[in-house]
C-alpha cells in the first residue's frame, strides 16, 4: 500500500515535465516558448492572489465538509442508538463503595442504592419520592470535590440510582428520569423495571447552539399504558408535568443565589450541609473543613453569576418569594390541600424536594416569614414521612 502511494507520487513528479516537453515538440518553438514562459515565469500578483484564494477556498471547504460529516455521522449514530446505546448500563456487581447509611421503609421490594449529596436539590427530590413511597434504600454520600465514589460511572452528576434487576444492577441517571421510571414501575410492578427503562432512551440531538446534546426527551412523562388512571384527567397530567419542569428549570435557579447571598451566609449554609450530610462520619476533619471553606467561597462567587444568568432581582430574596407565591397561587385556585388533590402528586414532590434542600438555611427561614409556604410545606413533610404513597398504593 505504502509502496503504491510512493509510486504514484514519483510518477506524477516525473510525468509532468515529460508531457509538457512532448506537447511543445508538437506545436512548434514559439508556442513551446510561450507555454514554458507561462508555466515557469514568476506569477503576476493577480494570479498569485487568485491561487491563494483558490487554495484557501479548498482548505476551508474541506474543513467545513469534514466538520459537517463528523457532526452528521455523530448525530446519525446517536439518534439510531445502535447496540443498545442510550439505554441504562447494567452492571454485573454493585460498584464497590462504602454505604453511608440505610433508610428502612415499609416497602423492601426493590434493592436501591442512591448516590447523592444530601442537600443537592435534585437528590432531595429523589429522596422525597422514595420516602413518600416507603421504598427502602441505601445511601452513598459522594465527596463533592474528589467524587471517588463515582469513579465507576461515566455520568459524573448526582443523583444516580442503582437498582438490582435480574441480571445485575441497573444505573439510572437524572432525578426526573429516576422519578418517572420508578413511578411508571410502581403503577404496574408486573412490568419489569428493565422493560420500563426501554421507554426512556438517552437521545442525542443538535441543540440550538449547534452542539450535540444527550437527553432523555420524555423524562417528565409517566407511562400509564393506554388509559388515563382513575382520579386523573389528561389536563391534570399535563399540568403535573409542567410544574415538575418548573421545579427543575425555575425554582432550582432561585436557590444558589439565595443561600450563598453573602460570604457568611455561604459558610453557614455549608455548615448546615455538613451537619445534615454527617460529613464528620464520612469524611476526615481536614476534608470537612476544606469542603466548607473552598466550597462556600466558590459557591458565593458562582451565586452572583447565577443571579445575572437567570435574571434574578437585585434583592434575590424577592425572586425566591415570587416563585413560591406563584406555586401557592396555583394551589389556591385549585382549592385543594396539594397539587395532586387530597394526596401529593409528582409536582408536589418535586417542589417540596427542591425546597427541602435549603430547609436549614437562612433563606428558607426568610421564605417562611415572608410567604405562606409553611402550611403546604409542613403538610408535605408529614405526608412524605408517613409514606402516604405506600399507604394509598
Ligand atoms: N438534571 C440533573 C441535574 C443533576 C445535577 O446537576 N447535580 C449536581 C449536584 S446538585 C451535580 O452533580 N453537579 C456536578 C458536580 O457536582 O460536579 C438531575 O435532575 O439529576
Amino acid at each position: 500500500m505504502m509502496t503504491g502511494v510512493l509510486r504514484i507520487f514519483r510518477f506524477s513528479l516525473v510525468q509532468r515535465p515529460t508531457n509538457l516537453f512532448d506537447s511543445t515538440k508538437n506545436v512548434g518553438r514559439n508556442v513551446s516558448k510561450r507555454l514554458l514562459s507561462e508555466t515557469t515565469a514568476s506569477p503576476t500578483p493577480k494570479s498569485s492572489r487568485m491561487r491563494v484564494l483558490i487554495l484557501a477556498g479548498a482548505v476551508g471547504g474541506s474543513i467545513g465538509a469534514a466538520y459537517t460529516f463528523y457532526k452528521r455521522e455523530g448525530l446519525k449514530k446517536a439518534i439510531l442508538n445502535p447496540d443498545g446505546e442510550g439505554l441504562p448500563v447494567i452492571w454485573k456487581e454493585l460498584p464497590k463503595v462504602r454505604i453511608s447509611r440505610e433508610v428502612a421503609g415499609p416497602d423492601r421490594s426493590l434493592d436501591i442504592t442512591l448516590f447523592q449529596y444530601p442537600t443537592c436539590p435534585f437528590c432531595c427530590k429523589v429522596r422525597a419520592f422514595l420516602d413518600f413511597h416507603g421504598l427502602s434504600y441505601k445511601v452513598v454520600e459522594v465527596n463533592p470535590i474528589r467524587k471517588t465514589e463515582l469513579k465507576w460511572s461515566e455520568y459524573r452528576k448526582v443523583p444516580i440510582l442503582v437498582v438490582k434487576v435480574d441480571d445485575g444492577y441497573i444505573q439510572l441517571n437524572d432525578s426526573s428520569v429516576i422519578i418517572s421510571i420508578l413511578q411508571s414501575y410502581l403503577l404496574d410492578p408486573d412490568y419489569k423495571l428493565t422493560n420500563v427503562v426501554k421507554f426512556y432512551p438517552n437521545i442525542a440531538f443538535m441543540g440550538d447552539d449547534g452542539n450535540i446534546k444527550k437527553e432523555v426527551l420524555n423524562k417528565y412523562h409517566v407511562m400509564y399504558h393506554t388509559s388515563v388512571p382513575e382520579g386523573h384527567t389528561k389536563d391534570g397530567i399535563t399540568e403535573e408535568r409542567n410544574w415538575r419542569k418548573w421545579a427543575d428549570n425555575n425554582l432550582v435557579h432561585m436557590l444558589s443565589p439565595n443561600v450563598y447571598r453573602t460570604r457568611s451566609e455561604a459558610v453557614e449554609s455549608f455548615e448546615w450541609f455538613s451537619k445534615v450530610g454527617e460529613w464528620d462520619k464520612n469524611f476526615s476533619p481536614w476534608e470537612v473543613s476544606s469542603i466548607i471553606q473552598i466550597g462556600s467561597g466558590v459557591m458565593w462567587m458562582l451565586g452572583k453569576r447565577l443571579q445575572k444568568k437567570y435574571n434574578l432581582k437585585q434583592d434575590v430574596r424577592l425572586s425566591l418569594y415570587d416563585s413560591c407565591n406563584n406555586w401557592l397561587k396555583l394551589l389556591k385556585t385549585r382549592g385543594t390541600q396539594f397539587h395532586g388533590g387530597s394526596k401529593p402528586d409528582l409536582a408536589d414532590l418535586a417542589v417540596y424536594g427542591v425546597l427541602s434542600s435549603i430547609e436549614g438555611c437562612e433563606a428558607f427561614a426568610d421564605l417562611r416569614k415572608n410567604t405562606k409556604i409553611s402550611g403546604w410545606y409542613e403538610s408535605m413533610k408529614a405526608s412524605v414521612r408517613r409514606h402516604d404513597g405506600f399507604l394509598t398504593r
